[in-house]
């Protein structure tokens, strides 16, 4: 007791002797009246967490000033249409949940060039009804070694080859004059070997070794090694890379020009906390934590998901509250979905990529069966009603069936041996899989492997389009929608990977670059076809058909307040086929995830949803007679409500 009792006047004697030596900073009387008032509210929890983090420090005090000086810095730059957005957010915290969010994704040079070109395309996102749109890492990087922009050599600095920091503040002004939500990276588990802090690190500057994880010889590495994943095991097995110019080892968890920082060393959380307002300076207003997972180490654990971690980032998002809480955090850990769910918090990340649903999708396409997908979905997918779920159904990286063995073992299924089954379907090794999908790092040792491949060569359309089978190509174009249906429809905030709504296959010509070709993942990364797009208003064709259906989806969504984010009961229809699920009691979702045609009993659905007497799908516009049996066409989806909700009425196409 004593214990707590002590930390909570520490806290509030360090804050009165500190606040003098802030208040200069921020000379404007208004502005520091607000910063004084949030940093009053965040200040107990942030100095409990920077005390258990770094408070066996002798110099803890002089580090914690230095943190909030640099805050309050921060918050002196940030610009007075930020600060406005601040206070409206303030005062309408959740607005990230509405119906009215849709999210897309892609790379600034692949889509269209540079950043001056993004903003050129606003019309083509408000086509899709976009309002938050994430750039893929467009910083400052090495050129080759850079896993995709996600090796960082600068946070202030745009890759010249994209533009200026003026672009990317104009890009941002515009979107949000747009409604669109500007959303980037923070790579903040580890730089590039090109950093400033690696290259004086390099060049023997201990104060910037320190900034990094560094070992004289591979006695702790090899204890280490001995707990730790290994994440490309293909490009760079194993965690710690040499640097014969010092003779030194430093971790690396991802690629070997990609160096974990140490977020022990006070100073390091202090330098990245600048890089990290200096990004909600810009105008960011989610960001996007890369790699949470891993940025605490301690011996003789895996070094993923500890305590610290999730103390690193809450102590960030306290700050963050201070200087720019317009900005919200967005999770991106893929690991058991446990782990996910910790990250998941208004005072850590209130967004979470959905990693569980993503691959349970494909696992209920493979299968045909959706009893893993339901379990699984009743038992994860409620979090804390202000925080929300990212649902997508591909992304830049890799699939990995990081579903729970336990949820798995519930229903009799063993996860290591159906891991074995979805890696051979989605490889296209399993007889009569209809995936195009290539292996991602197989590592022999534990024979994990993951899986890359854009969503519509995974869901059959390169096989079927290459058989030119019209059976075939329908069943796959069926397919891409009904995944599409549900991050559409289950909650959250729906995130589109832009290209997919084209249903672009497969790119192979990374297999030419050299720099690229050991690196799968860029299967799925292709330059956008803004020539197959112009055939997006023809529905005779296939990309118009898959475009047009998803923009209707879209629109269909955003008209529909019990599609926003909210209460989603997962339910057993009585079919092993057929997933559904009921919105805020209001809107009932099916989907059929077999290429035949399956029955529902009226009797399943009554159970959770009272049957309105007229029923529309709002995906068609149609009303839907709901009879004893109900059946769903192969892969049909429905999203019924009441005829005249939802603004149904208009719509209605009977
Ligand atoms: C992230 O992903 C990025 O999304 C990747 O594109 C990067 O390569 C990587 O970080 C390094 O910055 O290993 O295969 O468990 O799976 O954070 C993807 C979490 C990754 C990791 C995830 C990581």
């Amino acid at each position: 007791m004593g214990d707590d009792a002590w930390v909570i006047r520490e806290a509030q004697v360090s804050l009165e002797r500190l606040l003098p030596r802030l208040q200069p900073v921020i000379p404007d009387r208004a502005d520091w009246q607000v910063f004084e008032r949030r940093l009053r509210g965040q200040f107990p929890r942030l100095f409990r967490l920077l005390l258990h983090l770094y408070g066996w420090r002798y110099d803890f005090f002089y580090h914690l000033e230095q943190i909030l000086l640099a805050a309050a810095q921060m918050y002196r730059e940030r610009p007075a249409e930020l600060k406005a957005l601040d206070v409206q957010r303030e005062a309408d915290p959740l607005w990230f949940q509405r119906e009215s969010m849709m999210g897309g994704v892609c790379y600034v040079d692949r889509f269209a060039g540079t950043l001056q070109g993004v903003r050129e395309h606003i019309p083509y996102f408000q086509e899709l009804g976009l309002t938050y749109l994430h750039l893929m890492p467009l910083f400052l990087a090495p050129a080759e070694n850079n896993d995709g922009g996600y090796a960082v050599s600068s946070y202030r600095e745009v890759n010249p080859a994209l533009g200026s920091m003026d672009d990317l503040r104009a890009l941002a002004t515009d979107l949000r004059r747009h409604q669109i939500s500007l959303v980037l990276d923070f790579v903040f588990n580890h730089t590039s070997d090109e950093h400033e802090w690696a290259r004086r690190a390099l060049a023997g500057e201990e104060r910037y070794q320190a900034y990094y994880l560094m070992f004289d010889d591979r006695t702790l590495p090899d204890q280490y090694e001995r707990h730790l994943r290994e994440i490309f095991p293909e490009q760079d097995p194993g965690s710690f890379t040499y640097l014969p110019q010092i003779n030194k080892w430093v971790w690396t968890t991802f690629r070997r020009f990609q160096w974990d920082l140490n977020y022990a060393n006070p100073e390091v959380f202090g330098a990245m906390l600048q890089e990290m307002l200096f990004l909600a300076n810009q105008g960011v207003e989610v960001l996007r934590l890369d790699a949470v997972a891993f940025v605490w180490k301690r011996m003789g654990t895996t070094c993923e998901n500890l305590p610290e971690a999730h103390m690193i980032i809450q102590a960030f998002n306290a700050l963050a509250q201070v200087v720019a809480p317009a900005m919200v955090f967005k999770s991106e850990a893929i690991v058991h979905p446990d782990f996910v769910a910790q990250y998941i918090g208004r005072e850590e990340c209130p967004l979470s990529y959905n990693p569980t649903l993503m691959n349970l999708l494909w696992e209920a396409l493979a299968t045909r069966e959706v009893r893993l997908l339901r379990h699984s979905m009743i038992k994860r997918l409620p979090i804390p009603t202000d925080c929300a779920w990212v649902n997508y159904v591909r992304c830049h990286d890799d699939i990995g069936w990081s579903f729970a063995d336990e949820d798995a073992a519930e229903l009799g299924i063993n996860g290591f041996d159906h891991r074995q089954f979805l890696n051979d379907f989605y490889t296209g090794r399993f007889p009569g899989s209809f995936a195009s999908g290539l292996p991602f790092n197989y590592n022999p040792r534990t024979r994990d492997m993951r899986i890359s491949g854009m969503a519509a060569s995974l869901a059959g359309l390169e096989q079927a389009l290459q058989r030119a089978d019209p059976l075939l190509i329908e069943h796959a174009v069926r397919r891409i929608l009904l995944i599409h249906s549900i991050i559409l429809s289950i909650g959250g905030i729906p995130l589109l990977y832009l290209g997919d709504e084209l249903g672009t296959i497969n790119d192979y010509r990374y297999r030419q670059n050299p720099a690229i070709a050991d690196d799968s993942r860029w299967v799925h990364r292709p330059f956008f076809d803004w020539q197959r797009a112009a055939e997006r208003t023809d529905p005779a064709t296939l990309t118009g058909r898959i475009f047009q259906t998803l923009t209707h989806l879209i629109a269909v969504r955003k008209a529909c307040p019990a599609l926003a984010n909210g209460q989603t009961e997962c339910f057993d229809t009585g079919n092993p086929h057929v997933f559904g699920y009921v919105r805020q009691g209001r809107v009932l979702a099916l989907a059929n995830f077999s290429e035949h045609p399956q029955p529902v009993a009226q009797a399943a659905l009554a159970a959770h949803w009272p049957i309105p007497r007229r029923v529309v799908n709002l995906a068609t516009g149609q009303l839907q007679p709901i009879g004893e049996i109900l059946e769903l066409e192969a892969y049909q989806f429905m999203w019924l409500a009441e005829a005249d909700a939802c603004g149904s009425a208009g719509a209605i196409n009977p």
